[in-house]
């Protein structure tokens, strides 16, 4: 098995329909990731454990989704140096403001990368990871230039069938 590049965490299971989308660009850039369910309330040791170890453990990036009270990036983010990038899940009926706030309102000297909201965030996640892999590594780079030039062409052929379906 190839050693994981980037632990994915999230607080709960039923944050994966939404860090799904983190795995799936991963995936997409052949990044190799390991996925944990660990919690800053539930399982708070496990969670620090997880982090004190991940450098030795070959980890580059973590990219954590927690919604509710979003401690787990910034606990996380305590015990370890490396980068993290916090995704703010909508899980309660605050809508995911409660968990945005939690997680990118951090005190000066520990720092969580906070992306948006639900998909787009866990989706931005996985490329932010390309991006930083992309400083030190030029087929990284290759890929994610590639990706933004299919982007224009699926926007640009969006934008081409919906005129097609207005002449009509
Ligand atoms: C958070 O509480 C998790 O990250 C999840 O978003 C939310 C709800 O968790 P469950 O009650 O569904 O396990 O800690």
């Amino acid at each position: 098995m190839t050693q994981p590049t980037v632990g994915i965490l999230m607080g709960s299971d039923s944050d994966f329909p939404i860090m799904e989308a983190a795995c799936n660009i991963l995936d997409q850039f052949d990044i190799a990731y390991e996925v944990n369910v660990l919690s800053a309330h539930r399982t708070p040791h496990l969670a620090s454990e997880y982090a004190r170890t991940a450098r030795e453990r070959g980890i580059k990036a973590l990219i954590i989704g927690a919604g509710a009270a979003a401690h787990l990036a910034g606990v996380i983010a305590a015990e370890t140096t490396l980068p993290v990038i916090g995704v703010p899940i909508d899980a309660t009926s605050l809508k995911g403001v409660d968990a945005l706030y939690s997680t990118v309102m951090m005190p000066g000297g520990i720092p969580v990368a906070t992306m948006a909201i639900g998909k787009a965030g866990a989706k931005n996640a996985g490329l932010f990871v390309a991006a930083m892999l992309s400083a030190t590594d030029s087929a990284m780079a290759d890929k994610l230039a590639q990706y933004r030039k299919d982007m224009v062409a699926q926007v640009q052929a969006k934008g081409q069938a919906l005129q097609e379906k207005l002449k009509k």
